[in-house]
């Protein structure tokens, strides 16, 4: 009996000794984490979704579009400052490098909608599709609040 015991603590200790020292996951692997969205008190207006995308894998990876159903048009946004005044324009992609992160968050990247087709309040939540290059297409709630 004390034999089995040991061989089961061996095996055991083993298996927490290979996950421990794992090495990333072959090829991206995204994470995803505070999701949220902006109040847009105008029907017909403009809103905007923040998120902090993480990549734990070994492989770097792009945003490259987003889709929600709330509004008409939804596109990758990033913002600059021109003479003193905060401009935002469409990218073709967002890159989440290998072991890094891209932060999408107020007065830098986002996600635009253009053309809400009801407005968004503090407490709704709506789901909102990201598709990456490789990863492929993920799914997010994002809850609508005011910036913290
Ligand atoms: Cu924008």
């Amino acid at each position: 009996m004390k034999k089995i015991i040991f061989v089961l603590l061996s095996i055991a200790l083993i298996v927490v000794g290979l996950s421990a020292c794992a090495p990333a996951p072959e090829g991206p692997q995204i994470e995803i984490s505070g999701v949220w969205g902006r109040p847009s008190p105008m029907k017909a207006g403009n809103g905007a979704v923040y998120m902090l995308i993480s990549n734990t894998g070994s492989e770097d990876d792009k945003l490259i579009s987003a889709y929600a159903d709330v509004a008409e048009v939804v596109e990758l946004h990033d913002m600059t400052m021109e003479d003193d005044i905060m401009k935002m324009f469409h990218v073709e992609y967002m890159e989440v490098p290998a072991g890094g992160s891209v932060e999408l968050k107020p007065g830098s990247k986002h996600i635009m909608f253009i053309g809400l087709f009801e407005k968004l309040e503090v407490g709704q939540i709506f789901s909102v599709e990201l598709e990456f290059e490789k990863a492929g297409k993920m799914t997010v709630d994002v809850e609508v609040k005011e910036a913290e």
